[in-house]
């Protein structure tokens, strides 16, 4: 099991991303295809994403994980990415993600995020990451971020079972992954600051980190 795959489907969560997804989508490497899912995106977000030839999925429930799950479901190739689409990384890292799972020495493959410059990651955000990604060793699982990059087979990843539809869904990935005993392989990759004219939701404003915190916590519950 060595080959390259002929075609990987990557999912990118939407929301008001339409100032991004220009970049974003022109450095797609040759063979990847993206499956954009909006979740009420007033920008034109969905308009920006089908000109640029990409798939573009309406999600009526709010929320980073309802949009990952609904692009899983519909993608129809064997292994399938996420990706953020607010150029905080660049599809180009893609690849080398794919790589493990595509040989088998992975059953998922996450990004470690490496801030290039200062301020691309606020405190707040990195100290309660590195906190998680402490709590996920201790249940065995070797990983140092808690990543919204990664690359997986789309059965493996169904039949994983993840609920959380918010911002809790990378935390409950790697939690159900280190139950079922995955092989996890973490790649490192640059965290660029997100694109000019994109407002962050997350972790950029203590509402957002608030909301991320409250998804997270109820998963650990
Ligand atoms: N579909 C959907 N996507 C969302 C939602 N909130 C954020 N996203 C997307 O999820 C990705 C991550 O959101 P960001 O706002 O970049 O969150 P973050 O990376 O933690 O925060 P920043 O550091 O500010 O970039 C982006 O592609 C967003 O467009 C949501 O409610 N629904
Ligand atoms: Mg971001």
């Amino acid at each position: 099991m060595t080959r390259v795959p002929a075609a990987v489907d990557v999912v990118l969560p939407c929301l008001n991303e339409a100032a991004a997804l220009p970049a974003v989508l022109s450095q797609f490497p040759p063979g990847y295809r993206a499956i954009v899912v909006d979740n009420g995106s007033t920008d034109g977000t969905a308009a920006v994403a089908a000109a640029l030839g990409a798939t573009v999925l309406p999600e009526p429930h709010r929320g980073y994980g309802a949009a990952v799950h609904t692009g899983i479901e519909h993608a129809s190739t064997d292994i399938v990415c996420v990706l953020d689409a607010d150029g905080s990384m660049s599809p180009t890292v893609l690849p080398a993600l794919v790589a493990p799972v595509a040989t088998g020495r992975a059953r998922l493959a996450v990004g470690r995020r490496i801030p290039a410059g200062r301020g691309v990651w606020p405190w707040h955000a990195r100290a309660g990451n590195a906190l998680l990604a402490w709590l996920l060793r201790r249940r065995g699982l070797q990983v140092r971020d808690i990543g919204p990059i990664r690359a997986f087979r789309r059965e493996d990843l169904l039949a994983l079972g993840v609920t959380d539809r918010g911002f809790g869904y990378p935390l409950e990935l790697l939690i159900r992954a280190a139950e079922a005993g995955w092989s996890v392989s973490e790649v490192d990759i640059d965290y660029l600051p997100r694109a000019a004219g994109t407002r962050s939701k997350v972790s950029g404003s203590v509402r957002g980190t608030l909301r991320a915190a409250r998804d997270m916590t109820g998963v650990l519950r």
